[in-house]
């Protein structure tokens, strides 16, 4: 009682359509090669399904997020501006959007802040933590669509939340760890988190 809720929401397949964007620009950069449909995607690196479906698709798969406009053009995902948007308005909340940058720095760090700029609006750049390690951060609950989230601190306190994604789909959570399969479901997860 009293206490405010603070949550943390991942940007790459959560807010923005990491999959669907890469997808399409992979089949657009490099027609002749294969390619894995969202529906068979398995696993939260795409790198590492590229390379097994063929070894020099690693790299190619790479050069595509590395590529300038990669991370700005990305569409959001169905709901995701509407539901942050309301969720800073809600009483006793405070949101971040907690992103990890790839290593290759030239574009993905600009490119996250200006498309929070362009699709939540300049406010929503107060709310921004770039890490490596979301451990270090923390918070109540943190939606993300990565499976397993570590790093140096042992016992983070936010609950992770599983945000469904085309990677995930498949994966068997271990009690009580729960999902969110969708931005319509976004209002009662944080209920639960309040009482
Ligand atoms: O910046 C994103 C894309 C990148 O990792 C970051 C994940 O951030 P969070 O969603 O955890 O905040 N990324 C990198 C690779 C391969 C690198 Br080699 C990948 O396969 N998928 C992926 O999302």
């Amino acid at each position: 009682a009293g206490a405010r809720l603070r949550v943390l929401v991942d940007m790459d397949g959560v807010l923005a359509d990491f999959e669907g964007g890469f997808l399409k620009k992979f089949r657009d950069t490099y027609p002749e090669d294969p390619y894995i449909e969202l529906q068979d995607r398995r696993g939260f690196w795409v790198s590492t399904q590229y390379g097994e479906l063929q070894p020099d698709l690693c790299e190619k798969a790479k050069s595509i997020w590395e590529s300038k406009n990669f991370f700005i053009e990305l569409e959001p995902i169905p709901g995701a501006v509407e539901a942050v948007k309301e969720m800073v308005n809600v009483k006793d909340t405070d949101v971040f959007i907690c992103t990890s940058p790839i290593k290759k720095y030239k574009y993905c760090p600009y490119e996250k802040y200006a498309w929070v700029e362009k699709h939540l609006g300049k406010d929503f750049l107060e709310l921004m933590v770039l890490t490596r390690d979301k451990t270090l951060v923390s918070g109540n609950l943190l939606i993300d669509d990565k499976p397993d989230i570590s790093g140096v601190e042992p016992c983070p306190k936010w609950e992770h939340v599983l945000f469904s994604a085309c990677h995930n789909m498949h994966v068997q959570l271990r009690p009580p760890k729960r999902r969110l399969h969708s931005w319509d479901d976004w209002k009662p997860l944080l209920d639960s988190k309040r009482q």
